[in-house]
């Protein structure tokens, strides 16, 4: 073996080691580089006779076309292969599901998705939602829904009381959401049909019982408003929000300053199951509402003759319904801000309850 043939033999070896780019390059300048052993051999060419050039002039040039094609060979090699790992290492799998959004794994709190069955519901009777202030006025929360100056009743309420202003009068955290229907039969003629939900406040504070709380009232005035309108109306919500086909209800006498005559209402239900309240069927009842006929005084304080107009009202804790529907043990809960306890309770925000796509499926 010629030393030319050693020469190549050991850089073609060298070559086919070469494990990466920058390890090729090194192999290139070691040979065909400045002083690498090829370009050195190619020096010696000048001063060969020209004999001997002519013997080895096509020899190392040889070489060198061999090697320089052997280097551009093998770097395209690994410049394929350090592709291939790269694709393998960056593949994307496009089946795999996408990761779920904030909005999708956020949740509704159970008294907000309730208020919004309730919504639902009394907008498909034909209902309007109406608003008004947390902070009210002694006339508003009390005098002008018939309760007495000085009656027990304003204090039965067990309010919250702001510290009275520079003329005596004292605000109020609203005790019930009655003061809305005085403003809005101030502000709009008959025929009226609203439903109220809001926060109420009272001195309050057990396992069942918290200062804020939810209620829903309705209001329906017109000229012929009845007592037999108010039951279907209050049956019809009974059955659409327990999504029950039918309910039986008991209309039970009762006081409140703003409704004469007054009514408590039960609703049918079956307790025979340890743990489990069903309604629309079984033989015990459950206090659920109250409701009446608006007293004529009342009628008078929003600016209405009760010889031409009349109507009916209801109120109801929004707390508890939402309780009894979802089988919630502990009122505390609602306002602990756990999170926690709203991804288990809470409702999925994209989920509207509407009655032809279900209330809270
Ligand atoms: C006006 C006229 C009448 C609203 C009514 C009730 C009966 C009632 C309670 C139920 C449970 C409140 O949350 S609760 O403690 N409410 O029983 N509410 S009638 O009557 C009105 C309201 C406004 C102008």
């Amino acid at each position: 073996m010629t030393e030319i043939d050693q020469l190549e033999r050991s850089i073609t070896e060298a070559i086919a080691a070469a494990s990466d780019e920058q390890a090729i390059e090194a192999v290139r300048v070691a040979a065909l580089g400045k002083k690498g052993t090829i370009s050195e051999r190619l020096k010696t060419l000048g001063a060969m006779s020209p004999e001997e050039r002519q013997s080895m002039g096509p020899v190392i040039n040889g070489l060198k076309n061999r090697v320089t094609d052997a280097l551009a060979a093998r770097k395209a090699e690994l410049k394929d292969a350090a592709i291939a790992v790269r694709l393998a290492a960056e593949k994307v799998d496009v089946t795999l599901p996408v990761r779920q959004s904030p909005a999708e794994r956020g949740r509704i709190h159970p008294i907000s998705q309730v208020i919004d069955e309730i919504a639902a519901i009394f907008g498909d009777l034909g209902f309007s939602i109406a608003e008004g202030p947390d902070v009210e006025t002694d006339y508003y929360n009390f005098t002008a829904l018939n309760f007495p100056e000085g009656h027990p009743a304003r204090e039965m309420h067990d309010t919250f009381f702001f510290n009275p202003d520079a003329n005596g009068d004292r605000k109020v955290l609203r005790t019930h959401t009655s003061p809305v229907q005085i403003r809005t039969m101030e502000t709009q003629k008959p025929p009226i049909r609203i439903v109220i939900p809001g926060k109420t406040y009272r001195q309050d504070s057990d396992a069942t019982h918290s200062p804020m709380f939810h209620q829903v009232e309705g209001l329906v005035i017109d000229k012929t408003a009845n007592v037999a309108n108010m039951k279907w109306v209050l049956e019809e919500f009974c059955k659409a929000f327990f999504e029950v086909p039918s309910v039986k209800m008991r209309f039970r006498p009762s006081f409140f300053p703003f409704t004469e005559p007054s009514l408590e209402v039960d609703i049918q239900c079956d307790r025979s199951r340890p743990g489990e309240v069903r309604f629309g069927e079984g033989s015990d009842w459950m206090e659920i509402l109250g409701c009446g006929m608006v007293h004529p005084n009342v009628l008078r304080a929003g600016g209405l003759d009760p010889d031409e107009y009349q109507g009916f009202a209801w109120g109801m804790g929004i707390d508890r319904i939402a309780m009894l529907k979802y089988g919630m043990p502990d009122l505390r809960a609602f306002f602990d801000a756990d999170v926690r306890w709203l991804a288990h309770y809470g409702f999925r925000p994209l989920d509207m309850p509407t009655l032809f796509g279900g209330l809270s499926n």
